[in-house]
């Protein structure tokens, strides 16, 4: 297996920590001197850069919100004059102002760098015909690995999203070996294909590095087997740099952080205490390389949790979980926790269900409810009234034993549910 970066991915856990110190406090100085926010927020917790002696004295920093990012719109979270800045980034945020990210020319060499690491760890080497199916603009997804795919020396096809049947012609014309998109596109891609009777094996598509939303591994399996590739998962935050945060190598055991750039910790997102290694918690960032916009302490709301021990693939950065999701998207149903995920997880253990769902919560009088509306494919699309009706008392039932509330399941016609070119959206809450 190839490693882009051996220097930085295979380094010795104690070498990662006295790096890791070293970048702390030197993005700590720079922050408390070029960031207002930073300064007051420090002023305020009565700290200074020098009382951060060892990574343990992270915990007493104070955290990043996106609040604090909107507060500061647009640009006063900037470390650096804006004649420094030679790229700006905005986050996909769908309320409110989005937050705004700039990049000196030294940060978009370092991102290319990470986001290269982890396109190496799936697989990708300068033979790869790489098709970038991002929206290229303000989101991070498609820049990002555009510039990875470069550094490694792949042929890039910057088509950008959707017009999923012309992005199909590309791939068997082109000769397209590497697919870059969100997992939920990677599946809109399939059933276009199944359409147009063009077959997945006459392709030379091989990999897919998906990633922009949370997705569980029964749609892995669902896309591997339908696209006839393998699916790795890839991870970032527009706040802390965009893709190239951590990635999956090809054991495809957990997301390996860039480490010598990020510094992670989880936190119990009520409490805000920093959890041992292992707990399911939030994620919360922060970044020891970057130049125009710093992050410390940031909260991801991204709940993942680490794993430290060794990779078979070599590589020595700790690795985080696929996420279940964001602490912001989690349904609170009946005072018990949901991610769409684990329903997610459900659905696709049951035979017939196709990948595409909704959450529909509101509520009934003072009860919460949840309706869960499947799509399932055609050949079930049943005539049976006895065959549906096992059929969603099967995935009810599972339901209520994997997540311990009821739920009502609906199916939908096939192709009801809107596809996107981009990020799904899983849940419509009623209730807000
Ligand atoms: O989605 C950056 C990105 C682009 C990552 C392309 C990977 C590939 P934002 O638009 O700022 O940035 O959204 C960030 O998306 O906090 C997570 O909630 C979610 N997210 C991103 N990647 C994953 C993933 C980009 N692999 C937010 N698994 C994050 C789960 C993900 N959630």
């Amino acid at each position: 297996m190839q490693i882009w970066d051996p220097q930085h991915e295979c380094m010795p856990r104690e070498e990662i920590a006295q790096l890791q110190l070293e970048r702390l406090q030197a993005t700590l100085n720079r922050v408390y001197k070029n960031v207002t926010c930073y300064r007051n927020k420090f002023n305020a917790a009565g700290i200074v850069p020098e009382d951060v002696q060892s990574l343990a004295d992270l915990a007493k920093l104070p955290f990043t919100t996106k609040e604090d990012l909107r507060l500061n719109y647009p640009y006063g979270m900037f470390a650096v004059p804006l004649r420094e800045v030679v790229r700006i980034h905005s986050s996909s945020g769908t309320t409110g102002k989005p937050t705004v990210v700039g990049y000196t020319k030294n940060d978009l060499k370092v991102w290319s760098n990470l986001v290269a690491r982890f396109m190496t760890a799936a697989g990708v080497t300068s033979d790869d015909v790489v098709q970038i199916a991002f929206g290229y603009g303000l989101f991070t997804g498609a820049f990002g690995l555009h510039y990875g795919s470069e550094l490694i020396g792949a042929s890039v096809i910057p088509f950008g999203a959707g017009n999923t049947e012309k992005q199909i012609m590309i791939m068997q014309d082109y000769r397209t070996t590497a697919l870059v998109s969100t997992p939920s596109y990677a599946i809109t891609v399939a059933e276009h294909m199944e359409k147009m009777g063009v077959d997945p094996k006459s392709l030379l598509l091989k990999v897919g590095l998906f990633g922009g939303e949370p997705w569980s591994e029964g749609l892995r399996r669902d896309i591997e087997s339908r696209l006839g590739i393998t699916a790795t998962d890839n991870y970032g935050l527009s706040e802390v740099i965009g893709p190239g945060v951590a990635g999956e190598c090809l054991c495809k055991c957990g997301m390996h952080i860039s480490e010598d750039a990020f510094l992670a910790e989880i936190i119990d997102p009520e409490t805000c205490e920093t959890l041992p290694p292992g707990s399911v918690g939030e994620l919360v960032l922060t970044s020891l390389t970057k130049e125009a916009f710093p992050m410390v302490r940031y909260r991801t709301r991204d709940i993942t949790s680490l794993d430290y021990s060794a990779c078979d693939c070599g590589r020595t950065t700790v690795r985080m979980s696929k996420t279940m999701g964001r602490s912001d998207d989690m349904l609170i149903i009946k005072g018990v926790n949901v991610y769409p995920s684990q329903i997610e997880d459900v659905l696709f253990a049951v035979e017939g269900c196709q990948p595409h769902y909704q959450l529909v919560v509101d509520k009934q009088g003072a009860m919460d409810t949840l309706e869960i509306r499947i799509e399932v494919t055609e050949n079930i699309f049943f005539d049976e009234m006895r065959k549906q009706k096992e059929f969603l008392d099967n995935v009810a039932r599972r339901i209520h034993s994997v997540l311990g509330v009821g739920a009502s399941v609906k199916l939908v016609e096939p192709k009801s549910i809107p596809r996107v070119e981009g990020k799904a959206i899983r849940v419509i809450d009623k209730r807000k």
